[in-house]
């Protein structure tokens, strides 16, 4: 059989170039040897009826490389999804930092970023209450740089050494292998109970920004101070936010809760929707900078990263903005294989001696290797620079340069002999270490001890609980409540009150009445908990970052027979100008009648899409339509978990039935149809109507 002339796409890799099979080989289906495969359906058999013959390569190579498909996941954040876009910096970029990356405003930089859980398996589902990686990759002119956080701006641990034990613990029992992605369970909150450091993590862990609305309404942390090193040498402390354009918001638990059973794929799906529709997401990346004297004035230290410098002391300064523009080709060649090291830094950027940090320059490099099975894992084309790699690193398993010559040591004088001598050191360009003698700087003798500068675990997190919305408390509450009975060990309960008792009475208070327990006595604090400045920066509700807006926000509308096809219009239309994503719902995906007789196609079927997946719903219903649903539970369920979930509905007056049935109250976030609708639907969720539909702590 004669086969067609191939075409290569061919991708430079580093050092060289990496031709890559793709599909643009060629219309025929080969082994991985190039043999044009004739049948694909049917292996070589002695006889129609008979045994399969070993001699089949073509069946034996698809069936091995199928077997060795999957790769370990990740210890941690093994779920997660990804997109590709760009950083573009501002002007006061460059007065921080030599990075290339920041020295022409406006000028774009590749970035991969992926986003994920923390806990769950890669299997697992997209809305747990858990923390969210929010980790980017620069493919900068210099190198690569990873900027390796999360959406909270701190962490449980203040060492690294404590980092397998905390994972351990939250990680599914490792006698019983579950519960997936849940930190509800005995072994989570025995560790926390024992370890205080914890308290303020776990404060923003059991606040609404565990549960996040989507992934681009999500902030992002880089957490650990670092420095940026300036084209004099100058130092500048920093911490890195990324804000998002699109506004931080969250989902009830509940939602959350049944958000996973209906879609286990729920943020994933929405990142991608929203790339595809143009939609795309945005985030500026701001700095807290700060100087050494500013350092030494704080209340805690800054190389301790289960602390916050609130903005309210060191506000955030804009350096760029990034944008996402693009999914990946591929889940398991980009998303899958991408990895990311804290350890990779650029010229004009630097770590500091946050021993959090320190540890971790060390575990993401180690972890690709076990994770991707050879140390050449950053040929892997997500993983190569975009600026040259030259060495003398050599070979290694799944090699995919091809070095010419015999220069592969340094020095050597091959050039004098006319060789190629391959490349050398440039003290000029070269990354070098700021040259630290300040905080942290390395002197002293060897120990194995935390710095007294340390010891205070709890006046932050009574400043993150005491500076939220009365709302997000109740949640936070709520959520310790919800934990802690799914604790079957009574006396890790009543640990972590005695520790809740130094983070604010009040609260160990109510969730001690949540349990139907006494509140115990405060546990013993290394240092007197001090009463900090609350920082109105780190809400949701009401807070700086919170957006009145239907831009990037869905509203279902609910259609069925006989709705009104003009009502209809007009709504899409003025959701869609308004930025917002109208979706069509009805009893049959096929569609509705109308009033009019013609057929209106749904987006989704009812029963398959609830009201958890948008942000409000209309019920463009018909006497006729509305008559109906009054017997479908799906129908009734919608509109009960809307109102639940503090969302806006508007309704048509024929619908009335319908809200009836589901128990809806009239309130401002209830409305008719008409041009208010809109402006109701566009506002953030109806906090004021929560004590009415559940009991919170
Ligand atoms: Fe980590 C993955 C974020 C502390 C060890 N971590 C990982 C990812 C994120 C973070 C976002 C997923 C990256 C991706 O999408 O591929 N980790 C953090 C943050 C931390 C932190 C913000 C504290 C400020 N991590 C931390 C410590 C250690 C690790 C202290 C170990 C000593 N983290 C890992 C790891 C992972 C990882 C085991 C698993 C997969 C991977 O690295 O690539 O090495």
């Amino acid at each position: 059989m004669a086969t067609d002339p191939k075409t290569y796409e061919t991708i430079t890799g580093p050092g060289g170039e990496l031709h890559q099979q793709t599909a643009a080989n060629g219309p025929h289906l080969t082994t991985n040897q190039g043999i044009v495969v004739a049948d694909n359906q049917n292996s070589l058999k002695a006889g129609a009826r008979g045994p399969t013959l070993l001699e089949d390569f073509i069946l034996r190579e698809k069936i091995f490389h199928f077997d060795h498909e999957r790769i370990p996941e990740r210890i941690v954040h093994a779920r997660g999804t990804a997109a590709h876009g760009y950083f573009e910096p501002y002007p006061a970029a460059a007065t921080y930092s030599k990075a290339g990356l920041f020295q022409t405003p406006g000028e774009q930089t590749p970035v991969f970023v992926r986003f994920s859980t923390v806990a769950g398996g890669a299997g697992s589902a997209d809305t747990p209450r858990d923390v969210r990686g929010f980790a980017v990759k620069f493919y900068t002119g210099e190198g690569v740089w990873d900027l390796v956080g999360n959406n909270i701006p701190v962490f449980f641990i203040q060492d690294a050494i404590k980092f397998p034990d905390l994972v351990h613990a939250v990680k599914m029992e490792a006698d019983k292998g579950y519960p997936q992605a849940a930190s509800a369970h005995d072994t989570f909150w025995d560790w926390i109970g024992l370890m205080p450091e914890a308290t303020h993590m776990v404060m923003w862990q059991m606040s609404d920004r565990t549960i996040p609305r989507s992934f681009v309404t999500m902030e992002g942390f880089g957490i650990h101070t670092f420095r940026l090193i300036d084209a004099d040498g100058k130092n500048t402390y920093v911490k890195f936010h990324w804000k998002p354009k699109q506004g931080l918001q969250s989902q009830i638990w509940d939602e959350a809760v049944k958000t996973a059973g209906a879609d286990p794929d729920f943020q994933r799906r929405d990142l991608f929707e929203r790339l595809d529709r143009g939609d795309y997401p945005e985030w500026e990346l701001g700095i807290q900078a700060f100087d050494e004297e500013t350092a030494n004035g704080l209340d805690f230290d800054v190389l301790d990263s289960t602390k916050i410098i609130p903005e309210e002391i060191v506000p955030v300064t804009p350096i760029g903005k990034m944008v996402l523009d693009r999914y990946p080709d591929n889940f398991f060649a980009e998303t899958e294989q991408v990895a990311f090291c804290p350890g990779n830094i650029v010229p004009g950027i630097d770590f500091t001696n946050d021993p959090l940090l320190q540890g971790r320059l060390f575990s993401y490099l180690d972890t690709q290797k076990s994770r991707l099975g050879t140390t050449n894992f950053h040929q892997l084309p997500i993983n190569a620079p975009k600026s040259p790699v030259n060495n003398f690193q050599r070979d290694g398993m799944m090699q995919m340069n091809v070095p010419k010559g015999r220069a592969n040591y340094e020095p050597n004088s091959l050039n004098e002999a006319g060789e190629d001598a391959g490349p050398r050191e440039c003290p000029v360009k070269g990354y070098s270490t700021y040259a630290a003698q300040d905080i942290g700087a390395e002197q002293g003798d060897k120990l194995r001890v935390r710095p007294e500068s340390f010891a205070d675990h709890y006046s932050q997190a009574r400043l993150f609980f005491r500076s939220l919305d009365k709302a997000e408390q109740a949640h936070l509450a709520s959520a310790l409540v919800f934990e802690l009975s799914k604790v079957g060990l009574e006396h890790v309960r009543k640990r972590v009150l005695s520790n809740l008792v130094n983070v604010d009475p009040a609260l160990a208070g109510r969730v001690a009445e949540g349990l139907n327990m006494d509140v115990p006595a405060a546990s013993a604090t290394a240092v007197p908990v001090k009463d900090l400045d609350p920082s109105p920066a780190v809400r949701i509700i009401g807070g700086p970052l919170e957006k009145v807006t239907l831009e990037g926000r869905s509203v279902g509308i609910l259609i069925a027979d006989g709705s009104d096809g003009e009502l209809i219009d007009r709504l899409t239309s003025e959701i869609g100008d308004a930025g917002g994503k109208p979706i069509l719902i009805a009893p049959k995906v096929g569609g509705a009648k109308l009033k009019d007789g013609s057929l209106l196609k749904a987006d989704a079927q009812l029963a398959g899409f609830p009201s958890v997946f948008v942000d409000s719903i209309a019920l463009a219903l018909s006497a006729e339509g509305t008559a109906a649903l009054l017997k479908e539970a799906a129908a009734v369920q919608f509109v009960m978990d809307a109102f639940g979930h503090l969302k806006t509905i508007g309704a048509t007056d024929a619908a009335k039935p319908l809200l009836d049935k589901a128990g809806v109250e009239k309130d401002a976030g209830v409305t008719g149809l008409d041009d208010g609708f809109l402006a109701v639907a566009g506002s953030k969720r109806h906090f004021d109507r929560e004590p009415g539909v559940r009991m919170l702590a």
